[in-house]
């Protein structure tokens, strides 16, 4: 099954857009399959309601393992399944306890072993004219090359959404990007359409 991994540093939007996607094609709970970083691997189920009470926050680092469920995409009659995976953020902070390292360490295994990569950056955060933060520089360069790989610009809902795109747009290619809202669904139908070109 084709690996869809969600990266991005914490609190940009990603386990947002995994419900919210979930949602978006018709589902009504979500099983989880969760890799904990000391090896073993568990399941959960929960109600969509349920898992944005419990999974989503304002904190960093809310996610602290990988998160990862089944998804059917329609293609007329039939399917495509993909693995959508929701993964730690990947912070620069120096801080960062010897748990959330070890779950950041997950997302890089990850990064390597998944064919298609979504890149969330929060344009709320997003400040410069010139160029990206150190994290988000760092996938870029690394992935920008690869098919399968998207940047998903999000919280376009918010104040200056569309003016943080534009400059987000300086400094990164445009074809790659992908403006969303993962809280509103918006960019949804875009996301499925990348998604089913590389499945
Ligand atoms: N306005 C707006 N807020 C959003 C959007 N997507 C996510 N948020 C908010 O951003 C915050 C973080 O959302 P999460 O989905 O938990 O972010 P995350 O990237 O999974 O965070 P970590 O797991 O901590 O890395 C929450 O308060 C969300 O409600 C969006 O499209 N628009
Ligand atoms: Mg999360």
């Amino acid at each position: 099954m084709v690996s869809v991994l969600i990266i991005g540093q914490p609190n940009v939007g990603k386990t947002s857009f995994l419900l919210n996607f979930a949602r978006y094609l018709g589902l009504e709970e979500v099983k989880f399959m969760i890799k904990q970083p000391a090896g073993f691997i568990s399941t959960r189920t929960y109600t969509l309601d349920q898992a944005y009470d419990t999974l989503i926050s304002d904190d960093p680092h809310k996610t602290d393992n990988i998160h990862s469920i089944k998804l059917n995409l329609p293609v007329g009659k039939h399917n495509k399944v993909i693995r959508l995976v929701d993964s730690c953020g990947l912070s620069d902070e120096g801080d960062i306890n010897i748990k959330n390292r070890k779950a950041m360490a997950q997302t890089l295994q990850e990064l390597i072993e998944s064919e298609i990569i979504l890149h969330m950056i929060d344009l709320s955060q997003f400040q410069s004219d010139f160029h990206l933060g150190v994290i988000d520089q760092e996938i870029y360069s690394f992935l920008f090359n690869k098919a399968g790989y998207k940047v998903l610009a999000n919280k376009v809902d918010l104040d200056f959404g569309f003016k943080k795109l534009s400059k987000l747009n300086k400094v990164v290619d445009k074809r790659l990007v992908i403006p969303i809202s993962a809280l509103y669904q918006e960019g949804f139908t875009k996301v499925k359409s990348f998604l089913l070109e590389n499945v």
